[in-house]
């Protein structure tokens, strides 16, 4: 089976040294390499790559995105019908997000950007003490990322809850779906975490409706997708004093261009969709196992449904 490794740069040989390391006799291509078209049988590629490519591939059986996301794969004009879509999932893409969900959780919750403004001034001057108990914390996406960011900061002693689309039970999180649960969410977030898809659904989801339905003075973390958050609305919300500040990493667009207001905004913490960055050497072995799932007409792991759009 040739697979294409459709991406650039030095993640190129690190992707195909993996997958190399778990299987040697892989016939890899690094694009623009492909050889001939009709030997391809599986692509493994990012947001970046021209979907309309994979239209160049007749025997094409599999395509893997290289991260958990794949709103890149299902945007016009979409992969070949009928081809499947695997995602990733891994315990270090997953421990990394809850990283970055602590990290900014705990900055604001410690108030951090208050303690850096005074120490510019040296201003020593002790504020109040926070409670994580009265730090309420809602989870947005409650798959393989939400949940093991809401079962840490749960751990912290934060009340924490959680929406996704089905009915979910998971001990020690309030969980909430639907219409009715979002409205619910939104209204008892001190500090709201995205961690959804981005789907037609989802889509703008976090826009100035939603924000004023959120306790005055409460946080936004956005490490799902820029598509999430109408941004206009965010920036609104913060200048009004409604929302107290943004942890954002990602953005629409990637990367912001340098005069983009979401760079300077005092209330905005910026990383460069950098919460949870694929490990090759990680997520090798079930891109081979897939790989050779595919080869052997097996059933295949972690497939994207299309009609959920993810
Ligand atoms: P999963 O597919 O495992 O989980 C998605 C969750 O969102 C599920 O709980 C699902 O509900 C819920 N959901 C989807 N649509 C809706 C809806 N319309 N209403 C309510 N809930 C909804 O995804 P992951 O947790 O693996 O990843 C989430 C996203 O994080 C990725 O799609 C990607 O965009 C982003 N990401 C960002 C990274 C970064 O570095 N910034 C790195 C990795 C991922 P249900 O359980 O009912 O299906
Ligand atoms: C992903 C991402 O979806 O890196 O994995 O955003």
């Amino acid at each position: 089976m040739a697979v294409l490794l459709a991406t650039k740069g030095h993640a190129q040989a690190a992707w195909r040294d993996a997958l190399l390391a778990c299987d040697p006799g892989l016939d890899i291509r690094l694009w623009p390499d492909a050889g001939d078209p009709a030997a391809i049988e599986a692509v493994v590629m990012w947001g970046t790559h021209d979907l309309a490519d994979l239209a160049r591939y007749p025997a094409l059986r599999l395509v893997v995105s290289m991260g958990a996301g794949v709103d890149h794969l299902l945007r016009p004009p979409g992969t070949p019908k009928g081809v499947p879509v695997a995602r990733l999932k891994d315990v270090l893409l997953t421990s990394a997000m809850s990283e970055w969900v602590l990290l900014n959780v705990l900055r604001f919750h410690r108030q951090d950007p208050a303690y850096r403004a005074q120490q510019a001034a040296a201003i020593w001057h002790e504020l109040p003490a926070p409670a994580t108990a009265a730090r309420r914390i809602g989870v947005l996406g409650l798959g393989e990322l939400g949940q093991d960011a809401a079962g840490k900061l749960a751990a912290l002693g934060f009340p924490v809850a959680g929406w996704s689309r089905l009915p979910k039970t998971i001990p020690g999180i309030a969980c909430h779906h639907g219409a009715e649960g979002f409205d619910a969410i939104l209204r008892q977030s001190d500090m709201l975490v995205c961690l959804l898809p981005l789907t037609p659904e989802t889509r703008g989801i976090l826009d100035a409706g939603a924000f004023a339905r959120m306790p005055r003075g409460a946080f936004l973390l956005n490490a799902a997708r820029g598509g999430h958050v109408v941004q206009p609305d965010l920036l609104a919300a913060l200048d009004s004093g409604h929302l107290a500040g943004a942890a954002l990493d990602v953005t629409d667009p990637e990367p912001l261009p340098p005069d983009h207001p979401l760079w300077r905004h005092p209330g905005i913490v910026l990383t460069p969709h950098a919460a949870s960055i694929t490990i090759p050497a990680s997520v090798a072995p079930q891109v081979v196992d897939n790989l050779r799932r595919a080869r052997e007409g097996q059933p295949l792991l972690n497939l994207v449904d299309f009609s959920r759009g993810y």
